[in-house]
């Protein structure tokens, strides 16, 4: 059984379109301390954070958005997210996916205080690799995977605590990859499984590769989850859809998986959107995932990973 810290990020600034800072409200709506409780799992709520004090940084790129306020969420996460760390499991409830520039940074920042490597998995039909030099839209939600992996163009930022080694970082599900951010993944050791790697050789053989190789180097995993690495037609409530993304089995695969590898430490619920959904179904599909996370399952069985 594993202690569960809720951390709250109504945060709404790393992208344009609004209603994200819903999403902590609509989690507890969805029963989600009740559907980890009803797992065994001992459960705080922390609430919600606030992003604190803000300056008035701007950026060189023009395109650039809100800033002060994504770097003051940044620090707060950062700060909350290694306290959390030291008492159980965090799960952040955003918040669009800017929130992992800090809650990433905190995870980090705590796995080399114990020395330990950090790997991060990426369930997300974006890479969400750029910079803020090479964001088009300006929308920051599309860097956190740039900044924890290290990447330049981060000067407005806090220096990275301790970047997570290329090679300890999975992309999974995704297919919208912008031109920037494809030059930046073909110099990386990013291990891509794309969906076209996901179609042909399904979604437990490249996921079981990837949990075995962070077995094998004894790491703690974070796990960031994007509502669109789901299809939009299983989870509507999301800013950012992008069609032929996993099933409802699929994720539930997945998120099997990763529980009977017993290696997540760390977990991020991104991007939900509550204004767009429709009845609660987008927000009760995450919660529902998060309990296959968590250890939910239909009947008992040996495992073959772990
Ligand atoms: B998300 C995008 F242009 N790449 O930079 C951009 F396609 O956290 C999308 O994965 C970013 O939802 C999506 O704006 C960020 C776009
Ligand atoms: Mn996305
Ligand atoms: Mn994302
Ligand atoms: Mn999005």
């Amino acid at each position: 059984m594993t202690h569960c810290i809720l951390i709250g990020a109504p945060v709404d600034s790393g992208q344009q379109r609004p209603g994200c800072l819903m999403g902590p409200a609509a989690y507890r709506v969805a029963r989600l301390a009740d559907t980890l409780a009803a797992l065994g799992h001992s459960v705080e709520d922390r609430g919600d954070l606030t992003h604190g004090e803000i300056g008035a940084e701007t950026a060189a790129n023009p395109a650039v958005h809100h800033l002060p306020e994504t770097l003051g969420w940044t620090r707060e996460l950062a700060r909350a997210g290694r306290e959390a760390c030291r008492a159980g499991m965090p799960i952040f409830l955003g918040g669009d996916h800017s929130l992992s520039l800090g809650s990433v940074a905190g995870v980090a920042q705590h796995a080399a205080e114990l020395g330990r490597p950090l790997f991060v998995l990426w369930l997300d039909a974006h890479s969400d690799i750029h910079s803020v030099d090479t964001t088009e839209s300006g929308n920051l939600h599309g860097t956190p995977l740039g900044y924890l992996a290290g990447r330049r163009g981060f000067d407005a930022f806090p220096p990275f605590p301790a970047p997570v080694p290329e090679e300890n970082i999975c992309l999974f599900g995704i297919r919208s990859v912008d031109p920037a951010e494809l030059a930046a993944l073909r110099e990386t050791d990013i291990v891509v499984n794309d969906m076209r790697v996901l179609d042909e050789f399904g979604f437990a053989v490249p996921m079981r590769a990837f949990l075995d190789k962070v077995r094998a180097a004894g790491g703690m995993l974070h796990v960031s989850l994007d509502v669109d690495f789901l299809d939009p037609s299983v989870a509507p409530a999301v800013g950012t859809t992008v069609p032929g993304g996993a099933t409802f089995r699929e994720a539930h695969l997945v998120c099997e998986l990763i529980h009977e590898s017993g290696l997540m430490t760390s977990l991020d619920l991104v991007e939900l959107n509550p204004f767009l959904d429709e009845r609660g179904r987008t927000a009760r599909m995450m919660v529902d995932l998060v309990g296959s996370l968590m250890g939910r399952k239909v009947f008992d069985r040996p495992t073959r990973s772990g």
